[in-house]
């Protein structure tokens, strides 16, 4: 059976666990990073010397970086649906979840820390506001992608793609101030919203 190795609140977990909802794929999952057992211990650097969650064990194929689980799993499940195979359409939702990882993540990071998290290290207000203006044209720039779509982040259907961008919008959604209004933002996230393993493992599994 599929094995998770990641704690359930992570949003970098959770992309797994809804990539696994969306696919009907069973799972084990074990408590590592966060608050339970340190991501530092050699059992665990042992399955990914980068000591980060989530990590899968499919059989003895050991992944990690949640962006490439999420793939391979769509993938060596034939999911084309979630995943194309045709070069051109697979690049296109490549290009928004490598994206999210590089970009998207580290422009919120801060205003989450330091607004939702509370965390002390994160409280300097110039860099709070920065962190919320860059999230901000970021969020508009998905929104005239979703404007130009008139669905999903890569096109008309929805794909890993999705996942990614999803819960980032998550992230968006749970800052504590007053946020510019993006309607094609609010009709996507509406939408993501009636696939099951998104009320389960978005907006209400944690943040
Ligand atoms: N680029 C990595 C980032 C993974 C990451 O930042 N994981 C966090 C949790 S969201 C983590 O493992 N933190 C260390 C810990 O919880 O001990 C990915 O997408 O998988």
């Amino acid at each position: 059976m599929l094995k998770i190795h990641g704690y359930a609140a992570s949003i970098n977990v959770r992309k797994v666990l809804w990539v696994c909802a969306e696919i009907g794929l069973s799972f084990e999952r074990e408590d590592w990073g966060g608050a339970y057992r340190p991501t530092s211990d050699p059992a665990f650097k042992a399955l990914n010397s980068a000591g980060m969650v989530p990590v899968i064990d499919d059989g003895g194929v050991i992944v990690w970086e949640s962006n490439t689980i999420v793939r391979y799993l769509a993938a060596s499940r034939g999911r084309a649906d979630l995943l194309p195979v045709q070069p051109a359409a697979r690049a296109r939702v490549e290009q928004w979840m490598d994206w999210q990882a590089s970009d998207f993540n580290n422009s919120w990071r801060v205003a989450f820390q330091g607004l939702v998290r509370r965390n002390p290290a994160f409280q300097e207000p110039r860099a709070i506001e920065a962190s919320l203006s860059q999230f901000s044209t970021m969020v508009g720039m998905v929104d005239a992608q979703l404007a130009r779509t008139g669905a999903y982040i890569a096109g008309a259907d929805f794909t890993v793609a999705d996942i990614a961008i999803g819960l980032s919008l998550r992230r968006w959604n749970s800052i504590p101030v007053t946020r510019p209004a993006y309607p094609n933002v609010e009709r996507y996230y509406e939408t993501l919203l009636t696939r099951s393993g998104f009320q389960r493992y978005g907006r209400d599994g944690g943040s």
